[in-house]
Order: C-alpha cells, then sequence, then structure tokens
C-alpha cells in the first residue's frame, strides 16, 4: 500500500512514524539562493562504503558538519566533523526553534542526478541516541522518499516527494520502526542537495550497515 504523504500531514499512531512534511519551509529565493551557496562552498567527498563485505563508492556525494569531537560512524567511514559555517550555523538555529529541539551536526547529501539516491536504512547509529529526533531539509530537485515498516508484513510504504524548500522532521519512534530510503530513478532530475541535522551524543560506535 501507498500512502501519500500530505503537507501536515502526521503520522502518529504506534506503528506508524511520526513524521511532519513541510513544503515551502524556505520561500522559493532563500532555497534557491542556499542550494547555489552550498553546493559551491561545502567541501563534497566520495565516501567509500564498506558494504556486504566490499568497499563500494556511495550513489552520492556528501559532507559532515559539527561541533568539534561529534564524529559519526556509518557503513566502514568515520566522519570527522568540519567546522560550522554561517550559512549552516543559520539553518540550524532556524530548525532548532522551529523543531523545539538542538542539533549538534548535520549530515549533507548531494545528488547529482536520478542515479545518485539512497538505500534503506534507519538513522539508528548509537551515537545518535535513543529515539533522535531528525530535521531534514531539502534543496533542488523533487526526489521520491518512501518509509517501510522494519518489522510489519505485508509493509505498507509512505511515499512524500520532497521539494524544494521543504521540512521532513522525523520524531522519536521513526528510527526505531522504520526504515527510509531515496530511490534511484531514470525521470531526469535536477541535483538535490539535503541537509539532517541531527544530536550527537558523545563519541565513538560500532559501525551498523547501512545499504548503500
Ligand atoms: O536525502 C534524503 O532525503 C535522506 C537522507 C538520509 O536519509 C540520511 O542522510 O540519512
Ligand atoms: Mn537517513
Amino acid at each position: 500500500m501507498i500512502v501519500k504523504g500530505r503537507p501536515g500531514f502526521a503520522m502518529v499512531s504506534s506503528d506508524s512514524p511520526q513524521v511532519r512534511y513541510c513544503p515551502g519551509f524556505l520561500d522559493l529565493n532563500e532555497a534557491s539562493s542556499l542550494f547555489e551557496t552550498l553546493n559551491t562552498t561545502i567541501q563534497w567527498h566520495q565516501p567509500r562504503l564498506f558494504i556486504y563485505g566490499r568497499w563500494v563508492d556511495s550513489p552520492r556525494l556528501a559532507a559532515w558538519y559539527g561541533d568539534p569531537g561529534k564524529t559519526y560512524r556509518y557503513s566502514g567511514l568515520v566522519n570527522e566533523p568540519l567546522p560550522w559555517t554561517a550559512e549552516l550555523s543559520a539553518v540550524r538555529k532556524n530548525l532548532e526553534r522551529y523543531c523545539g529541539t538542538v542539533f549538534n551536526s548535520v549530515l549533507l547529501n548531494l545528488y547529482r542526478d536520478g542515479e545518485d539516491g539512497m538505500g534503506w536504512h534507519s538513522d539508528d547509529e548509537p551515537e545518535l541516541g535513543v529515539d533522535p529526533v531528525i530535521a531534514s531539509l531539502s534543496l533542488g530537485g523533487s526526489r521520491r522518499f518512501l518509509f517501510k515498516h522494519r518489522r510489519h508484513k505485508p509493509t505498507s510504504t509512505h511515499a512524500f516527494t520532497l521539494e524544494h524548500g521543504s521540512l521532513l522532521v522525523m520524531r522519536e519512534g521513526v528510527q526505531r520502526d522504520w526504515r527510509h530510503s531515496v530511490p534511484k530513478t531514470r525521470r531526469p532530475v535536477s541535483p538535490r542537495i539535503n541537509l539532517t541535522f541531527r544530536q550527537v551524543i558523545g563519541n565513538g560506535s560500532p559501525d551498523p550497515a547501512r545499504s548503500g
């Protein structure tokens, strides 16, 4: 079953994600100018991930910014944070106010085209703590974003289209109960930047797998 995400639609029952989608969180000009700035000033790199016993290029570029010492590990990668830029600090402040929570780091992903995507995973690494709140800001080309339940069979899938300037807030229970993904697409799509703001607790962790 596919349940289409609607503006302001909150899935809050115990067997569905506690998710809020806010299209137009940033106005068009603000979103476009932020996209241009991040595209050219962020220190993008090509992560190599250890998946199913081998090293592969991740199908996207990435960057990790945050408070000093907020190291983030996944799929064999150890990400040491780069210092906050003025633009990232301003967005962080805005999202902290909106979400009523504190973030000390942000993972940025650059999807160059439809060949780039992100496989099914949960943001459940131990350094994110139990039940993290994650705020996800999208800029550039719209992409589909899917949720599927980790245990329920048959699985129902919730589909959102994350638009330029939109915010998706994933609250308590979402990472515990659901996986999410950004599927690759044959449709022509513009480059997209996604920022997921997180709260890293302490340092170091084991290394949970992420499927691409
Ligand atoms: O690009 C997105 O919308 C999702 C990114 C994501 O799930 C992640 O960085 O963990
Ligand atoms: Mn994620």
